[in-house]
């Protein structure tokens, strides 16, 4: 079997350990470490999420799937994140409030740091009254919220709304992501952008400072 196969396959069996070995041996013959990420890795996260859905298998093999995620993540992030770049802006981010789902969201705080953003990563379960309030205290470019479920998505309209409250709507950038969050959705609660994805994410900030500049 062809190795991001195997690291896929790996995943999806939840064998952590496998799991970082052929991450490793994957960086060792030079695989671009995203094509790991996407072809390896998060090809067999979907799998997993298909086969939760559909009952075919239950939490504690999705737990396990995301400690091998993560695990096979520690490997990468030195090789997404170089050091020596200059700080270009500073983003807040986090998974909002009632939301466990952290895999995504550490995915793109990885990448944004590797192109070279402060990253304030508040972890998961985020109140909205917390992204504002250390946006404000760091002085902070953008907001950056995450959502994987359709139940905590609301979050997201409560901080646009406390934003414009505290009269940083259009000084701070407000973007959001995660599966079932849309484009639509983004316009429809006020934030300033939606992003599919980490390598997305890294253009969204970027194109916010273009903006400003
Ligand atoms: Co849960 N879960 N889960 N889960 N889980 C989903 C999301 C689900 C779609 C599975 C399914 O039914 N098919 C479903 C949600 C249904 C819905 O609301 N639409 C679901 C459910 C129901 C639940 C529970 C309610 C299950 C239960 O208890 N009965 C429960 C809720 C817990 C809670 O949060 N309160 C739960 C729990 C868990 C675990 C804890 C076991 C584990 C999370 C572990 C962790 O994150 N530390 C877990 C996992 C792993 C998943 C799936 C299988 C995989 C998610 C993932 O990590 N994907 C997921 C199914 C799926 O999505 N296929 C599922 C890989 C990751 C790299 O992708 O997070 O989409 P993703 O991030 C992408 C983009 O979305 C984007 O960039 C990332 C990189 O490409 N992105 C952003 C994400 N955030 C962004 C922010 C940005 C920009 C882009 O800007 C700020």
């Amino acid at each position: 079997m062809e190795l991001l196969s195997q690291i896929s396959f790996n995943l999806q069996n939840g064998f952590d350990e496998t799991v970082i070995d052929l991450t490793k041996e994957a960086v060792e013959k030079r695989i671009p470490p995203d094509e790991i990420m996407n072809n390896g890795l998060i090809a067999g996260m979907n799998v997993v999420g298909e086969k939760f859905k559909n009952h075919e298998i239950f939490l504690p093999d999705v737990l396990l799937a995301a400690r091998a995620m993560n695990g096979a993540m520690e490997v990468l992030k030195p090789l997404l994140i170089k050091d020596g770049i200059p700080i270009k802006g500073k983003v807040v981010i986090g998974s909002v409030k009632d939301d466990l789902h952290d895999i995504g969201k550490n995915l793109v705080a990885i990448l944004l740091k590797g192109a070279g953003f402060e990253v304030i990563d508040l972890g998961n379960d985020v109140p909205a009254e917390q992204f504002i309030s250390v946006a404000i205290e760091e002085n902070a470019h953008v907001i950056g919220m995450s959502a994987l479920l359709t139940t905590t998505m609301p979050v997201m309209k409560k901080v646009v709304d406390m934003a414009k409250d505290e009269g940083l709507y259009g000084k701070i950038k407000i973007m959001v992501g995660g599966a079932p969050v849309s484009k639509p959705f983004a316009e429809e609660i006020g934030a300033d952008a939606y992003s599919y994805d980490g390598a997305n994410a890294v253009e969204t900030v970027e194109s916010f400072f273009r903006e400003d500049s």
